[in-house]
């Protein structure tokens, strides 16, 4: 996959060499190339933004430095990109939205700065190309590049061979499966007594069923109380027997 970011800050974007998507990047499974939006500015001071129309405060984004750097970024390479314009007033960033993304051959992100780029860029854009604004929460960030970082991560460890083990997503909170949109519940590992705490019997027993009874069971009281909102959405038929006595 490749993943193009254009960005004032490029040097916010350096823990994309870390960790699992600094790891799928040296392997080649991720081709990540950081552009400095000011290289497409001609003003001795390299300006990107100007005062709003209409007044109020903060400062837009100038379309020109942005329509420059994307008809650039977009030219270099084969096939059509998303462009993915990170801002709050976006569709919210989901799993679902993530597992969308992964599968794309290339994505193309504009992460902003100051109260956002002039309307017209994202409709020049959008005749041509699948553009896509996204929010990753309900409250408010002082730019794009963490929300990148976020989105990022969240796309990388679902590439075909990036995490170790395909199976460690099968159960993630917001998978799909038999615990879909259930949160995850607790999880040990040894010693077995740690500070006079032990652990679950039922984590001894070697019995396959009882754990993951079990499992499912934390995972409803998790569930219900950090995101009730979540057990409201299960479908008719999602909750068993046991599930409504829990
Ligand atoms: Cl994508 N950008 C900014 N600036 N703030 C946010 C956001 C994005 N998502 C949530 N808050």
């Amino acid at each position: 996959m490749r993943l193009d970011v254009v960005t004032i800050f490029p040097e916010y974007l350096e823990p994309l060499n870390v960790s699992l998507v600094g790891k799928a990047r040296a392997r080649g499974q991720l081709d990540v190339r950081i552009h400095h939006l000011r290289e497409w500015t001609h003003d001795r001071h390299h300006t990107v933004d100007d005062t709003p129309y209409g007044g109020g405060p903060g400062m837009v984004m100038k379309p020109d430095p942005w329509g420059e750097a994307l008809d650039e970024v977009i030219g270099s390479g084969e096939g059509e990109p998303v462009i993915v314009v990170p801002t709050p007033s976006g569709r919210p960033f989901t799993q679902q939205l993530a597992q969308e993304l992964s599968e794309r051959p290339w994505l193309v992100f504009t992460p902003a700065r100051y109260e956002g780029i002039d309307r017209r860029v994202i409709e020049e854009y959008a005749e041509r190309h699948d553009v896509r604004e996204i929010s990753i929460g309900d409250y408010v960030l002082a730019g794009g590049e963490a929300p990148v970082l976020v989105m990022v991560e969240a796309v990388a460890r679902l590439l075909p061979g990036v995490l170790g083990n395909a199976d460690s997503h099968r159960d993630d909170s917001f998978a799909s499966g038999a615990m879909a949109s259930l949160l995850e519940g607790p999880v040990y590992t040894k010693p077995p007594l740690w500070r006079d705490r032990g652990i679950p019997e039922v984590l001894l027993s070697g019995h396959h069923g009882r754990v993951e009874r079990w499992r499912r069971d934390r995972a409803l009281e998790r569930t219900s109380a950090h995101r009730p909102d979540l057990i409201r959405e299960l479908g008719a038929g999602t909750l068993d027997r046991h599930d409504r006595a829990t």
